[in-house]
């Protein structure tokens, strides 16, 4: 939670940009999405991620397509983290059949298998077990893969996830699990429901790490999450991360936040990650900041034609209903 210069100076100038274009992207579709959602044309529920980019940017930089993630309900951010197409996001939002599930699936079950996201996930506490499976799979196969649950302080509290540390530490599982310490689930808390300070503190029960990490600051994020997939993958076994922030918008889209003051404007303008990485980046002249507003131009320009390209393509048909029921093994 300090604010010294970085230790994970393995990250070059090209990395750095790459992990400020993640995290842009992110909050860039994050506010996009809270503005369009307004209009009424997005279908369904919609949880927003912004304010908590540096979690999926910090971890997912160190995944490659050996490794798999799990999400929750507000999963956008894990998505574009580990390489979804955002194009296909968006229209997923809008349900289009040019979405990542042709447009069957909206904001809360975005999944691609074929870049380790197994899905965001209606089910609260859904993510830890999936990820013991796919773990679990990676030792058998030795594929070197780990995989990664993230979710919620509501959700550190499901039996599932629980279980999931569980089992996880007895079988010695390559796996990382994120608690993402937003300070409420739904409108209730976490200093209420969660039976601990710090949801990390509850990994010494299972017998594994369990490390707390300022969730503003990338670079805490990046080398918490970089000794927990290294350890996963040296055959080390699991490591529960808490990473704690704020939620930038509401529960969903619609929540009228009265369970809340003023913590969001004060988040906004004093700890926000993106602030922080180009202070710091620039500071230390690792990266100008000329680059850094190209990249902020070349993702709005992104997110724009997201938009567009969603809001014109095909709905589903109704015999799409039929296609993508089940699944062959
Ligand atoms: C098993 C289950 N129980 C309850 C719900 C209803 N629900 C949806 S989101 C949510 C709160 C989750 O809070 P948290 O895990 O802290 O995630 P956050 O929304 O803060 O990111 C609840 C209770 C659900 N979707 N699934």
């Amino acid at each position: 939670m300090t604010d010294t210069l970085p230790t994970t100076t393995e990250l070059d100038a090209t990395a750095l940009l790459q992990a400020y274009r993640t995290m842009r992207t992110i909050r860039e579709f994050e506010d996009r999405v809270h503005a369009e959602f307004a209009t009424g044309e997005i279908p369904g529920f919609v949880h927003l991620y912004a304010g908590e980019e540096a979690s999926a940017t910090g971890v997912c930089t160190h995944l490659d397509a050996r490794d798999s993630i799990a999400s929750t309900h507000r999963g956008h951010g894990h998505c574009i983290a580990k390489g979804v197409d955002v194009k296909e996001m968006m229209a997923e939002i809008y349900g289009k059949q040019t979405g990542s599930c042709r447009g069957k699936g909206g904001s809360m079950h975005i999944a691609d298998l074929s870049k380790g996201m197994l899905g965001a996930n209606g089910i609260v506490g859904g993510g830890p077990p999936l990820i013991c499976g796919t773990a679990l799979a990676a030792k058998i196969q030795q594929t070197g893969g780990v995989g990664v649950a993230f979710f919620g302080d509501g959700a550190s509290n499901q039996g599932t996830t629980l279980e999931a540390l569980n089992l996880a530490a007895v079988w010695n599982l390559p796996a990382v699990f994120v608690a993402e310490n937003n300070g409420y689930a739904e409108t209730t808390s976490s200093t209420w429901s969660v039976a601990s300070d710090n949801i990390a503190d509850r990994a010494a029960g299972f017998g594994m790490p369990g490390v707390i990490v300022d969730g503003f600051d990338f670079f805490a994020v990046h080398e918490a999450a970089g000794e927990a997939v290294a350890r996963a993958r040296a055959g080390g076994g699991p490591t529960l991360l808490e990473v704690k922030f704020t939620r930038y918008y509401g529960h969903f889209e619609g929540d009228q936040q009265t369970y809340r003051a003023d913590e969001v404007a004060k988040a906004r303008e004093t700890l926000d990650c993106l602030k922080r990485f180009r202070a710091r980046v620039t500071e230390t002249g690792q990266v100008a900041g000329d680059d850094l507003d190209a990249v902020d131009s070349e993702v709005a320009a992104l997110i724009e034609d997201a938009v567009v390209a969603a809001k014109s393509a095909p709905k589903p048909t109704e015999s799409d209903l039929q296609t993508d029921v089940y699944v062959s093994y």
